[in-house]
């Protein structure tokens, strides 16, 4: 799929360090280091309700790693999915009397534009479901082959049976359920139930096994394949992609808290019966963002859409500075008090260091008073490099903005290279 205009990122003096995040698998912080190449993959969005402040919020978190791993000195191989067919995504559909395939299609051009007005960093690779059955399938054929796949009887489709992964014969030393949620097993049997899992579903060898392939219904979306005619399950989508553009191994798997399990454990679970080897280094998860009291979701209808305020002259660039003004991996609660915050932050900054204070203003301020840029741009490294601390990066730029520094051309590159604002 084509994705969206990459965002210019400019080259700041020095190199900052390997930043340090947080590891859900390990609970530790971990060097999210690579020889040359960071290989980061974020699971997409499923296209019927985009693009909230809680996607765009996740997605902030992996464009601020990806600007910390640019300024270390590492390329970046971005890779993420669109889950374009999907029960929600068939229920939306269906109950609005649209076709799947348009809702999919005009979610995704209007989540485009959105993470183009945030100036997001777009992903080398973004790939739809759609595009990938075959090889899905295939995944699951091998999956089979290896006795880690089994059908459950499924009498209403006249294609086949659904076939599942079987978690217990799966677990090696590589991988076992809850390696990279690291849950107990209670917790784990109630996301699992809560979030697409169907413990209950006679004939499976566990409770907690994921579906690996849905056989055809009637008047549902389905593809001829190896595996029969039918269509994927959730997990085996994002370890399919993940391998073919990134291999196994790979830097970071990121996404929200909702997606620790079961999601990424399971992704991670067939992506090594597929290869053999963690599918990745760093298991990364970005905090959940409420509203009215509740998580910010599809489903429950609490949203606040970029687009939106996008539409109604919300600059773009104070959603960006609400959202990092939350540290990645914390809950919190989107309050329009916050952009009000945002867009009295973005003045002070402009004032300080904008364009115009390069001349004599930037003179102006540039003596006793004033703060060394260049201090303040190796404060904000080392708080970037500790789990991508932007609310003690934002703080320490509203006090130079207040005292004043020596060079606020440096700093507003600094603005713009970390935190995507361009003054
Ligand atoms: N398509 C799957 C992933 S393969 C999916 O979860 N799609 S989604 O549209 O529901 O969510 C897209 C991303 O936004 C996920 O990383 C999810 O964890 C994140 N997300 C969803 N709601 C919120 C929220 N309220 N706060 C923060 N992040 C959220
Ligand atoms: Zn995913």
């Amino acid at each position: 799929m084509e994705s969206w205009s990459r965002p210019d990122v400019p080259v700041l003096p020095g190199q900052g360090s390997t930043p340090k995040i947080w590891c859900t698998a390990s609970a530790t912080l971990v060097e999210a280091s690579a020889d040359e190449t960071a290989r980061l993959y974020v699971c997409g969005i499923t296209p019927y309700d985009a693009t909230h402040l809680g996607h765009a919020s996740s997605y902030l978190a992996y464009d601020t790693l990806q600007r910390v791993w640019l300024d270390a000195g590492y390329e970046v191989h971005y890779a993420q999915n669109i889950t374009d067919v999907d029960d929600p995504l068939l229920e939306r559909a269906n109950a609005t009397g649209v076709d799947w395939r348009e809702l999919a299609e005009s979610q995704v051009a209007l989540f485009r534009s959105d993470m183009q007005h945030l100036r997001i960093l777009p992903p080398e690779d973004y790939v739809a479901v759609t595009e990938v059955i075959d090889p899905i399938a295939s995944a699951v054929e091998i999956l089979r082959e290896r006795g880690l796949a089994y059908p459950v009887d499924t009498p209403d489709s006249a294609a086949g049976d659904d076939l599942y992964f079987d978690v217990r014969a799966a677990a090696d030393d590589v991988w076992h359920l809850g390696a990279e949620s690291n849950l107990d097993d209670v917790t784990m049997a109630a996301f699992f139930a809560e979030r697409g899992g169907d413990p209950d579903r006679p004939g499976k060898r566990d409770p907690m096994d994921p579906l690996l392939w849905r056989a055809a219904r009637d008047g549902e979306p389905s593809w001829p394949s190896i595996v029969g005619e039918g269509r994927p399950g959730w997990h085996i989508e994002c370890s399919v992609i993940a391998l073919q553009h990134l291999g196994s191994d790979f830097t970071v798997q990121g996404g929200g808290s909702d997606l620790v399990f079961p999601h990424h454990d399971m992704s991670a679970g067939h992506a090594a019966a597929l290869s053999g080897r963690p599918l990745a280094k760093v298991f990364s998860h970005a905090g959940m963002v409420a509203y009215e009291g509740e998580k910010m979701s599809k489903s429950l209808g609490n949203l606040v859409l970029v687009s939106k305020l996008v539409a109604a002259g919300v600059d773009p660039r104070a959603i960006r500075l609400a959202i990092l003004d939350n540290h990645y991996r914390s809950d919190w609660e989107w309050a329009d008090g916050r952009l009000d915050a945002a867009v009295a932050r973005l003045a002070a900054w402009t004032a300080a260091f904008g364009p115009a204070t390069t001349g004599d203003a930037a003179a102006a301020v540039s003596d006793a008073v004033s703060g060394s840029a260049e201090t303040l741009l190796a404060a904000v490294r080392t708080r970037l490099a500790d789990d991508l601390d932007t609310p003690s990066v934002l703080a320490l730029l509203d006090a130079a903005a207040s005292t004043g520094v020596d060079d606020p051309a440096l700093v507003r590159t600094l603005i713009d290279a970390f935190l995507g604002v361009r003054l």
